[in-house]
C-alpha cells in the first residue's frame, strides 16, 4: 500500500494538481491535434504555463499583503472567535485529529481516484469535471474526514472510505454543476471552477436573473463627469481599495500602522497598500487573459479532433479577467455584508463568534460577484454579494457551533452553507449520510441522461456533416 501511495502521491503532487503544468500539457496536445506549427505549439504552451503562474503569484501576493490587515482589525477591536480561513481550518483539523490526520492523505487520493473514475464513466455518472486545485484538496478532504471521524467515531478504513466518497461527490458534482454557467461566462473557454464556492456560484447564476438586469454589467456602467475614472479598471481598483483598506488602517491608529510599515512612512504605507491591490489584480487579470486565450483556441483542437473528454476544474481566480470591476464590486459588497454580519452576531449575543478572514472575504465574494453580475448585472451582484457576506458570518458561526474546532474553520461559501447543513444532519443521525448519497445518485442519474442526449446529438450532427462532405 505504501508503494502505491508513494507513486500516486508523486503523480498527484507533481503533475496532476500542478495546474500550470497540466493546462500547459492540455494546450500542447490541443495545438498538436490542430497540426499547428512547432513555434505556435511551444509559444502557446509556455504562455499557458506563464499565465497560470502569474495568476497564482497575484493571488498569493494578495493574501500575504492583506491578510495581516484584517487580522490586525480583529485584534485591535478585541474580536474573539474562530477565524474563517482555509489554512487556519486545516491547522485546526490537524490539531483535532492528531495522529489520525495521516488518514487525510489517503482520503485525498481515494477522492481524486473516484473523481477521475466518475469522468471515465461519464455516460453513467454524468460527471465531466475533475477537481485539480491541489492546495485546496487537502483542506476540504480534512474537513470531511473530521466530520465523519468525530460524528461516527469510525476507525481508519471506514473514515477514509466514507470521507473519500463524500469528498469525491462534492468535487465531481459541484464542479459539474458550475461548468455550464462558467462556459457562458467565459464564452466557452473549456474549463470549470474547482475551488470552494461552486455551489455559491451556481446559486448566484440561478437567482441573479430575478434580482437585476443582465444588460447592466458592472464593467459597462457609464460614469458621469470625473467619475469616468472608475471606468478604468486599474484606477478603479486602486481608488476603491485605497479607500477601503485606508479606512481600516486609519481606524487601527497611527502607532500600529507605523509598526506594520517598517521603515516606510505610515501614510505612504497606506497609499502603497491601496496600490498593491491593483498590482495583484493586474497580475491576475493579465495571467488569466494569457492562459485563457491559448486554452480556448487549443481546446477546439481537443474537442474537434480528439474525443471531448474530461474538463479541468481550476482556481476561482480564473474567471476574474472576464469582469475585473465586478471582482472589486463583489468583494466590497461582500465585505460590508460579512462585517455587518459579525456586528449582528455580537449584538444578538451569539455564543459563537467568527473572525472574518481575508481569503473567504475576497475570493468568495469576488467570484460570486462575477457570476451574479454576468447573469443579473450590478443590481443582482450587490444584493447577492451582500447576502453572501452575511451568510459567511452566520453560516460560519453555525459551522463553528457544530464542528468542534475552536481555532479555525474553512470559511469559504460552500463550507458555511452546504457543510454545516450536512453536519447538522450528521449530529441528528449518522443515517443522514445515506440521504446525501441518495441525493448524489439522483443528481448523477439526471446529469448522465442529459449528457448522453447531448453527446448523441453531437455525434449525429457530426455524422450528418461528414455525409454532406462525402457527397
Ligand atoms: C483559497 C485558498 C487559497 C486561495 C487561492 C485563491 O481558498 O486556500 O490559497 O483561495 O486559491 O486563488
Amino acid at each position: 500500500m505504501d508503494l502505491i501511495y508513494s507513486i500516486f502521491t508523486v503523480f498527484y503532487s507533481q503533475v496532476l494538481t500542478k495546474a500550470p503544468l497540466l493546462l500547459g500539457i492540455v494546450t500542447m496536445i490541443g495545438y498538436i491535434a490542430m497540426r499547428q506549427s512547432a513555434d505556435k505549439v511551444i509559444a502557446g504552451t509556455i504562455k499557458t504555463i506563464v499565465g497560470f503562474m502569474l495568476l497564482q503569484q497575484g493571488a498569493s501576493l494578495l493574501i500575504t499583503t492583506f491578510r495581516p490587515i484584517l487580522n490586525a482589525l480583529s485584534t485591535t477591536y478585541g474580536l474573539t472567535g474562530t477565524i474563517l480561513d482555509p489554512y487556519a481550518g486545516m491547522m485546526a483539523t490537524m490539531d483535532a485529529m492528531g495522529d489520525a490526520y495521516s488518514w487525510v492523505g489517503y482520503t485525498v487520493l481515494l477522492a481524486l481516484a473516484l473523481n477521475i473514475a466518475m469522468v471515465m464513466f461519464k455516460r453513467i455518472t454524468g460527471i465531466r469535471t475533475v477537481m485539480l486545485s491541489g492546495h485546496i484538496m487537502f483542506q476540504q478532504a480534512g474537513i470531511f474526514a473530521w466530520v465523519i471521524y468525530s460524528t461516527m467515531h469510525t476507525g481508519m478504513v471506514e473514515t477514509i472510505v466514507l470521507a473519500g466518497i463524500l469528498t469525491a461527490l462534492y468535487w465531481g458534482i459541484t464542479t459539474n454543476m458550475v461548468f455550464k454557467p462558467t462556459e457562458e461566462l467565459t464564452g466557452g473557454a473549456g474549463f470549470s471552477i474547482g475551488h470552494q464556492q461552486m455551489f455559491g456560484c451556481w446559486l448566484a447564476s440561478k437567482i441573479a436573473p430575478y434580482l437585476g438586469n443582465k444588460d447592466e454589467q458592472v464593467d459597462d456602467v457609464e460614469m458621469p463627469g470625473w467619475l469616468k475614472i472608475f471606468n478604468d479598471n486599474v484606477a478603479a481598483t486602486a481608488i476603491v481599495m485605497l479607500l477601503f483598506f485606508g479606512g481600516i488602517m486609519f481606524s487601527l491608529g497611527k502607532e500600529q500602522v507605523t509598526t506594520m510599515a517598517g521603515s516606510t512612512h505610515w501614510l505612504i504605507h497606506i497609499f502603497n497598500t491601496g496600490m498593491m491591490f491593483a498590482v495583484c489584480m493586474t497580475m491576475i487579470v493579465q495571467g488569466v487573459r494569457m492562459f485563457v486565450a491559448e486554452l480556448t483556441t487549443s481546446f477546439q483542437g481537443i474537442s474537434e479532433r480528439l474525443v471531448p473528454g474530461a474538463v479541468v476544474a481550476v482556481d476561482c481566480a480564473a474567471v476574474f479577467g472576464f469582469a475585473p470591476n465586478a471582482v472589486v464590486f463583489g468583494f466590497v459588497c461582500g465585505a460590508v455584508g460579512m462585517l455587518a454580519g459579525v456586528g449582528l452576531l455580537i449584538v444578538i449575543g451569539s455564543p459563537y463568534l467568527i473572525i472574518p478572514g481575508f481569503i473567504p472575504m475576497f475570493f468568495d465574494n469576488a467570484v460570486i460577484g462575477v457570476f451574479a453580475n454576468h447573469f443579473g448585472g450590478w443590481r443582482a451582484a450587490w444584493k447577492i454579494c451582500l447576502g453572501s457576506g452575511l451568510l459567511q458570518a452566520f453560516g460560519g458561526a453555525w459551522a463553528v457551533s457544530l464542528a468542534g474546532l475552536k481555532d479555525g474553520w474553512l470559511g469559504m461559501f460552500d463550507f458555511v452553507t452546504l457543510v454545516p447543513a450536512f453536519m447538522q444532519g450528521m449530529h441528528f443521525s449518522p443515517m443522514f449520510l445515506g440521504l446525501i448519497f441518495a441525493a448524489a445518485l439522483i443528481y448523477m442519474f439526471r446529469a448522465a441522461k442529459e449528457l448522453r442526449a447531448t453527446e448523441d446529438a453531437e455525434k449525429q450532427a457530426e455524422l450528418a456533416s461528414a455525409e454532406i462532405n462525402d457527397k
